[in-house]
């Protein structure tokens, strides 16, 4: 696996770790840059609550790409959690990645986080096809300041500078042998991204509180049977997630049946688990 490739040059492998404040497109970008979906995405922030990695398997080199829950000023034990994943997954990197926002104000967040990253960091300018030139112009001019290595206008959405963005990455990694065999393309059990994708076509469907409230689990594989439990704080809430007459319920599962294996049947329930955010065993069981 790690004999010299035919270009001569040695193989390198290594972690690039993105981080960034929330909604960013940090999970869109690690999943437009692998090519297939590793993490989910919403609009909504906080989305993502584990460090996740994915493998991007190339002629001449390995890349792990790990993608981090947003940064930013907790309010729950879950936030404090979700900040503490992302720092943890910087350490030992060889390549940390900043996400912007083109579109959206580089605040003192951004700052904060840009302070604690090494100063050869690459800074990665998102959501570049929201943005006509002259804003991106000043946006590049403005993350400037933040003292980074390297700049990049991307867009995770359109792929524009993403092969760009690709190559600085793998530049920075040291020779060394693969960490993945080549199939590998995400490290997390397969019943853990299930879950993932439920919790995410709940995500399309919930507004203001309940995107945080929501947490799933598969509690059952017994294939094609899969049970998942979606976790709810309080009981007003779960008739929100079931819908009327369950309606919510059978959008998701359908939705994820259709993503993940049609052949699969998933069976979804919603249980209260009174302020799990805040609780840290219940963070604690469920692996947050
Ligand atoms: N137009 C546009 N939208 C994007 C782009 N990248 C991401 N988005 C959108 O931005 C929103 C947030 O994307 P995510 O990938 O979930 O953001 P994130 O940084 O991982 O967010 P957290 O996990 O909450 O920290 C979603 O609605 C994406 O569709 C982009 O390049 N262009
Ligand atoms: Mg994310």
């Amino acid at each position: 696996m790690s004999e010299q490739p035919r270009t001569g040059r040695p193989f390198r492998s290594g972690f690039a770790t993105v981080v960034g404040r929330p909604n960013v497109g940090k999970s869109t970008l690690v999943n437009a840059l692998l090519g297939r979906k590793v993490s989910i995405v919403s609009d909504k922030v906080n989305t993502t609550r584990q460090a996740l990695r994915g493998i991007l398997h190339l002629p001449d080199a390995q890349v792990v790409f790990v993608d981090t829950p947003g940064l930013h000023k907790p309010r729950t034990l879950l936030g404090t959690r979700l900040n503490e994943r992302a720092a943890d997954a910087l350490e030992g990197v060889d390549v940390a990645l900043l996400v912007l926002d083109a579109n959206a104000e580089i605040g003192r967040g951004d700052a904060f986080i840009a302070s604690r990253l090494p100063t050869d960091s690459i800074c990665v300018v998102n959501k570049v096809d929201r943005v006509d030139r002259s804003t991106l112009a000043a946006q590049l001019a403005r993350a400037g300041v933040l003292g980074l290595g390297e700049y990049f206008p991307v867009s995770a959405v359109t792929g524009e500078g993403l092969a760009a963005l690709t190559a600085a990455v793998v530049a920075r990694l040291p020779p060394g042998p693969p960490y993945y065999p080549t199939e590998v393309v995400r490290d997390s059990p397969e019943a853990a991204f299930l879950a993932e994708l439920v919790r995410e076509r709940l995500l399309d469907r919930l507004e203001d509180e309940l995107p945080h409230a929501v947490a799933t689990r598969v509690t059952e594989w017994d294939w094609p049977r899969v049970r998942v439990e979606i976790l709810v704080e309080r009981d007003s809430q779960k008739g929100i997630v079931i819908g009327r007459g369950g309606s919510v319920l059978r959008a998701v599962g359908a939705a994820v049946r259709e993503e993940f294996d049609p052949g699969m049947y998933l069976e979804l329930f919603v249980k209260v688990d009174r302020d799990w955010q805040r609780r840290a065993e219940a963070l604690d069981r469920l692996g947050l």
